[in-house]
């Protein structure tokens, strides 16, 4: 086995393992039910022989042991027990198979449940940085098509494999039984079947892989259209997307084709010895069975038998097929599930149990992952403990991208951040971002109740609570006019909802949290100047308790900033108080001045 098949093996076999008594279980069941199925031919052989000799006055020659004896007893007796026989072992043969199946198939659903669940849990450690790097529809369909592909593996595979064996087994004994040279003959076409198999294995592996990578780019080109519906209409570009998941669609159903091509080849050709095998044994055998050296009743177990090593022979390819496919979706569910969580706890961790708020950023700069240019530069603040600090800038100029490294969403190329003198990187992930609440720039919203989406972060969370929180955000006007007020549900992402509904429903969601520190991201763009002073008006007793940021792009959201420092491409270009900045006449007085003209503009409209 190759190195990274033997890794995807040992993978999806650390999730067997844990179902071990119902592998067991399962495989008795299977060895039991195949056994059962390879005394079938005897009984019949059994049942032709006694008629033959009743007919041709032959002494009845005990076929295959003695399994059945007729002595003294009358034909129609004999019959019936042969019957009941046949009965009795088809009722056993039904009751081990379902057992079997009931065993195995719930063994691979768990095996699905399992991973899945650790695909999610480890997805949700991942950082930002991961999600830019793979899209959304390849990681779906790792998640769906790729994990149903291991299903199959462990299920119906191990099903398929050891009634194949087993059955393969108990037949080869009872065809040895009947004739050796027989039985040769019937299984020549096996080196075969087995060469021409494992011949194609390759190519099987390959092309699946191919289909997979397919599947993920129909689900991320379907995913965005999806997301991107309103878009997409607006721009009149639903022909283009239509043909354009069309090409896609033809890929995949081209790649489909050409592994349905090598698999109906292998299907053909295991078919056509199969064949060949089957009447060598009715040439050989029929010359047997008139010279007497087997009897009627031996021949006909014989084409059983054959028949029924026919089609696990023939399945042993599908299984190889199955088996390869699910070797191929483990090592692409395990490229996800090997790829470090890069920011999370390290040794270096302390234990603590909360935070005060006091923070610091010392020289630090930022590039993003994967690209060259530095976004921030050598930027040293620091905003005592409930104080609040602005920051203010042109479009790109970096404000996202530094409160995004307060609650390590991303983590500084340079430099440090500290909250109450320590290292952020010391202090316990999850408490940090339990203290901070970030208000993001575009507010994401689930397709929940108002309630429950701004009770995000909350286990336990009371309505008074809930209330108050919206209140704060001036959302308690808006809410009151819904159908269902807090309980109303908004649609996917909020689309239910305007702008600035959603920008204070996010809000709300971080001043319930009640975070040491809270990050505002450009939070009340959306909403007009009289409503923005009423939010501020309300949070004012809120944020003088704790650290808060705002970046904002008006002046009037900031003007009463303990500390506003005024960000150009990614450096401190000034800092200090309204006053002050002010007082200095560079980039932010302009900007005052640009923007009271505005004000100005819009009084005479
Ligand atoms: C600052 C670049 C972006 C811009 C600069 C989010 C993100 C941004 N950038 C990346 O290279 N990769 C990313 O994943 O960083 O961007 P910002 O911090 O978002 O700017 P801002 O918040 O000041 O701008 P705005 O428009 O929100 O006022 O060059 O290309
Ligand atoms: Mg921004």
């Amino acid at each position: 086995m190759k190195p990274e098949n033997r890794s995807a093996f040992n993978f999806i076999n650390s999730y067997i393992k844990r179902y071990w008594l119902l592998v067991l279980f399962g495989i008795v069941a299977i060895i039991f039910s195949s056994f059962i199925q390879t005394i079938i031919p005897v009984i019949t052989a059994a049942v032709i022989d006694y008629i033959r000799a009743i007919h041709t006055g032959a002494e009845y020659k005990v076929p295959l042991y003695g399994f059945i004896t007729a002595e003294n007893q009358s034909p129609k007796i004999v019959l019936l027990w042969l019957g009941l026989a046949l009965t009795g072992v088809a009722v056993v043969l039904a009751v081990a198979r379902i057992l079997s199946r009931i065993y195995l198939i719930s063994i691979s659903r768990h095996v699905e449940y399992d991973m899945l669940n650790d695909y999610l849990r480890h997805l949700q450690k991942m950082s930002q940085h991961f999600f830019q790097q793979n899209k959304t529809g390849d990681l779906m369909a790792r998640a769906t098509s790729d994990i149903g592909a291991i299903r199959r593996l462990t299920g119906p595979a191990i099903i398929q494999f050891s009634s194949t064996l087993v059955m393969f087994i108990f037949a080869l004994y009872f065809m040895l039984r009947i004739s050796i040279p027989l039985t040769f003959i019937a299984l020549a076409p096996l080196p075969f079947i087995v060469f021409i198999v494992y011949s194609r294995v390759g190519k099987i592996h390959a092309l699946f892989n191919r289909i997979q990578e397919q599947i993920s780019q129909l689900t991320s080109r379907a995913q965005e259209n999806f997301s991107g519906i309103r878009v997409i209409k607006s721009y009149v570009r639903e022909k283009f997307e239509i043909e354009a998941f069309k090409e896609e669609n033809d890929e995949y159903i081209r790649r489909n084709i050409s592994l349905a091509r090598v698999d109906s080849f292998l299907h053909a050709w295991l078919e056509f010895l199969l064949g060949l095998g089957l009447i060598a044994v009715i040439w050989l055998g029929g010359r047997q069975a008139i010279d007497g050296s087997i009897t009627l009743g031996e021949l006909v177990a014989m084409i059983s038998y054959v028949g029924m090593l026919g089609w696990p022979m023939i399945s042993v390819g599908i299984l190889l097929n199955i088996w390869q496919r699910g070797l191929a979706a483990a090592q692409r569910v395990q490229e996800v599930l090997n790829a470090p969580a890069d920011i999370r706890d390290s040794e270096m961790t302390r234990a603590m149990s909360d935070i005060s708020g006091d923070l610091e950023f010392k020289n630090v700069s930022f590039v993003y992952p994967g690209t060259a240019k530095a976004v921030l530069t050598n930027i040293s603040l620091r905003v005592p403990r409930g104080k609040k600090l602005a920051i203010v800038g042109a479009t790109g100029a970096g404000k996202t991208s530094l409160v995004h490294l307060i609650p390590r969403l991303y983590e500084p190329t340079e430099g440090q951040i500290l909250i109450d003198g320590v290292d952020i990187k010391t202090i316990p992930l999850q408490l940090l971002r339990r203290c901070i609440g970030l208000v993001q720039q575009e507010s994401f919203l689930f397709s929940d109740s108002i309630a429950d989406n701004i009770a995000f972060g909350i286990i336990e969370h009371d309505e008074d609570a809930i209330s108050r929180a919206a209140e704060a955000s001036q959302l308690k006007l808006d809410i009151d006019q819904f159908p269902d007020g807090l309980e109303t549900i908004i649609g996917e992402r909020g689309i239910t909802l305007s702008g600035g509904q959603k920008q204070r429903t996010s809000i709300s969601r971080a001043v319930l949290k009640s975070p040491r520190i809270l990050i505002l991201d450009d939070a009340l763009s959306a909403v007009d100047t009289y409503t923005e002073e009423e939010i501020l008006r309300a949070l004012r007793p809120i944020m003088c308790e704790r650290t808060t940021i705002i970046v904002a792009h008006r002046i009037s959201t900031i003007r009463d900033a303990d500390h506003i420092i005024v960000l150009q491409d990614g450096v401190i270009a000034e800092e200090g108080t309204h006053q002050q900045l002010l007082e200095k006449k560079g980039i932010y007085f302009d900007m005052h001045e640009r923007q009271k003209l505005e004000e100005k503009l819009l009084e005479i409209d």
